[in-house]
């Protein structure tokens, strides 16, 4: 097998691109592909900051790697979800990344305010993944905020985007289908762009961009991405993928291109921007955000319990 490029000895094949690489070849081909994304889809540009929410996994990671040596101004966001070993684990290679690459991480910790994921599903009984959620936007807002930043880019990679695209046709989710594009546009002035340079870059291609850059990632799935829909989704259009290549990057590229606009909300009935939460100051539909409201029943429910199993007082 020959490099599509260069006629060396190839390492990988791409049969979605009816091509295979050698090393350098490879590389070359996927920061192209990164940096085409970026500039079709006008993501931000050389002078923008940019907020790179990295878990520790070998998307984001990756993706802070292309940025930060194609020369952007980039500054890591790890937010440390509490969910004990994998959550260590994902915090060191975060760190260990930054300090070898000589990069800006900054890191916030749930556990250090007593939000760690555990805890906040034991006391709402809310699905892990649904509280997950809700707390990394928070976070992600507040941080791109904090720290100066334009924009906040994640590591969605192609198979994610397929996957949550199946899974909003299959229920018919069309606000989430008016939503799910590769740059999210803020709607407030508080927020900013949400983008994600690797919506056609497949899981397979990161992975091997990781291995062949050297990046030392977290290789487990966090325990609670077990028995996901998700992962039903992905394992089906892995199937069709294998008999049909190219079908993941046909169906989100014409989804984006084609299917997006139908289900866009006309102007006149987008909702309004909202006002301001009560308790952190970012924007909200009602007194508090989401988050505010999930901390603010976390404490209920845990002063409820407390009082539940304090002995009773007696003179
Ligand atoms: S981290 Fe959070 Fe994922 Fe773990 S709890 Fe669910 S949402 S699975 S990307
Ligand atoms: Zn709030």
């Amino acid at each position: 097998m020959k490099c599509t490029r260069c006629k060396e000895p190839a390492e990988v094949k791409l049969r979605a691109h009816n091509s295979a690489f050698c090393r350098a070849c490879f590389l070359f081909f996927f920061e192209r592909r990164v940096a085409r994304a970026i500039d079709h889809e006008k993501m931000f540009v050389r002078s923008s900051r940019i907020l790179v929410a990295v878990s520790g996994g070998k998307d984001s990671l990756a993706l802070w790697d292309v940025l930060a040596s194609e020369g952007y101004q980039t500054v890591g966001f790890h937010l440390a979800l509490g969910i004990g070993g994998y959550s260590q684990r994902s915090r060191e290679r975060c760190e260990s990344f930054a300090e070898k690459h000589g990069l800006e991480l900054s890191v916030h910790a749930l556990a250090d305010e007593g939000l760690a994921i555990p805890e906040i599903v034991s006391a709402t009984r809310r699905p892990a993944c649904s509280a997950c959620g809700t707390i990394k936007r928070h976070y992600f807002d507040a941080a791109a905020l904090e720290l100066g930043c334009d924009v906040i880019a994640t590591g969605h990679n192609l198979d994610d985007e397929a996957a949550r695209l199946l899974g909003n046709v299959l229920h018919w989710q069309t606000e989430y289908l008016a939503r799910q594009k590769p740059v999210i546009q803020p709607r407030h002035e508080k927020f900013v762009r949400k983008v994600k340079p690797l919506y056609l870059t497949s899981e397979f291609e990161t992975a091997t961009y990781a291995f062949m850059k050297r990046i030392d990632y977290v290789v487990e799935e966090c325990p609670n991405a077990v028995g996901a829909s998700q992962l039903d989704y992905k394992a089906v259009l892995d199937r069709l993928e294998n008999t049909s290549p190219g079908t993941k990057a046909g169906f989100v590229r014409d989804f984006m291109v084609r299917g997006s606009r139908a289900f866009e909300a006309p102007a006149t009935e987008r909702a309004d921007t909202g006002g301001t939460c009560a308790g952190c100051g970012m924007p909200a539909f009602g007194t508090l955000c989401s988050f505010c409201s999930l901390r603010a029943e976390v404490d209920r429910k845990l002063a409820l319990r407390t009082r539940s199993v304090s002995p009773a007082v007696t003179e």
